[in-house]
């Protein structure tokens, strides 16, 4: 499937047009956003802004942790304003990008009425009660869902919209590599000539802290292999990207199939999933992880999860930690399987 332009010229024009004249208009992104949500956030707020030359306000709660995310805030000048500084109530209308209400990576309080929503992760039910509503979960990115929308109502894309546009489908997808579909390929493919590469090479490569590498020794050295299932536990981290990011990179060691990261942010457990086998339905599995102890959610190869509230107790959250990779190993058929540390001497 390549872009679709009726239906994303069909809903865009629709929605804008409900739009006019509503009054001021909120577009919220899911807590901690990555490249895709900021990028989502951004070219919606351009969109609104090129059709009814009204300016949006995009929130979020958490923060923006990873370096090269960082970077690409600061260069790119993605203007933002945290969730909990504003009052939801004083918006006409509120769109969500990324995400969906009630997915429990939001920090929009339950009770705001979303009306409109643009995401690509699996519809969730509540989601069906909005009035707008674009969900495709066959979509690698919500940014080439936007991208859609600016050419469907030919509009011009210039070098910053472009660049941001660009690096969420590229992070995304880890560069074509993961969950892409041809409209994917062809939106990463438009957008590339268009990008400013002195500014994606930033962004790609950007200095980091040494914290960064200390947390990088903690997932090494913690890291534990039941036959292709590896484990590993951060503790405390200052932003909870940083588990899906080693949660990806530990992916690539040999012989491992399935990543289960944990980590633990503000009073809550943050758990990331990676498999590398489209079979493994990575979303239900996550679900079984967390049952009764908070919320998850994925697709595909990718997943994460919020573990809510945390045990106090050190003893009694290691018997927490205990019980998901138990449940992860028995979902998995690998309860049997003692583990072995990935370093060895
Ligand atoms: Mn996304």
């Amino acid at each position: 499937m390549a872009l679709d332009l009726t239906r994303s010229a069909a809903f865009s024009t629709s929605f804008i047009e409900w739009l006019r004249g509503k009054g001021p208009i909120l577009i919220v992104t899911h807590d901690h956003p990555d490249p895709d949500a900021l990028a989502a956030a951004y070219a919606l707020r351009h969109l609104i802004l090129m059709k009814i030359g009204q300016m949006a306000t995009i929130a979020f709660e958490g923060v923006v942790g990873r370096s090269e995310n960082r970077v690409m805030v600061r260069e790119l000048e993605i203007e933002t304003v945290s969730l909990g500084a504003l009052d939801p109530r004083e918006f006409a209308v509120i769109c969500m990008v990324d995400a969906q209400p009630g997915a429990g990576n939001t920090s929009l309080p339950p009770n705001c009425p979303v009306d409109l929503v643009i995401d690509h992760h699996p519809l969730r039910e509540i989601t069906g009660a909005c009035r707008w509503v674009d969900v495709r979960s066959d979509y690698g990115a919500a940014a080439t869902i936007l991208f859609e929308y600016l050419m469907a109502h030919n509009l011009s894309i210039a070098t910053k919209l472009a660049t941001i546009l660009f690096y969420a489908i590229e992070s995304e997808t880890q560069g074509l590599g993961r969950e892409w579909s041809s409209a994917d390929r062809e939106a990463y493919r438009s957008l590339l000539p268009l990008c400013n590469s002195r500014i994606l090479y930033r962004i790609t490569h950007p200095s980091l802290p040494c914290g960064y590498f200390a947390k990088v020794n903690t997932a090494l050295e913690s890291a534990r292999i039941y036959d292709v299932v590896l484990v590993f536990n951060l503790g405390s981290v200052d932003h909870p990207e940083i588990v899906a990011e080693m949660a990806d990179f530990l992916l690539r060691a040999e012989g491992v199939e399935v990543v289960l990261g944990i980590g633990e942010f503000a009073g809550e457990g943050i758990l990331s999933l990676r498999s590398s086998d489209h079979s493994a339905n990575i979303g239900d599995l996550i679900q079984k992880i967390t049952a009764g102890y908070g919320s998850s959610g994925g697709h595909g190869l990718i997943a994460g999860g919020q573990i809510q509230p945390l045990p106090r107790d050190a003893a009694d959250r290691a018997n927490l930690e205990a019980e998901l990779v138990r449940r992860l190993l028995v979902a998995l058929g690998r309860e049997s399987v003692p583990p072995r540390p990935l370093l060895t001497d």
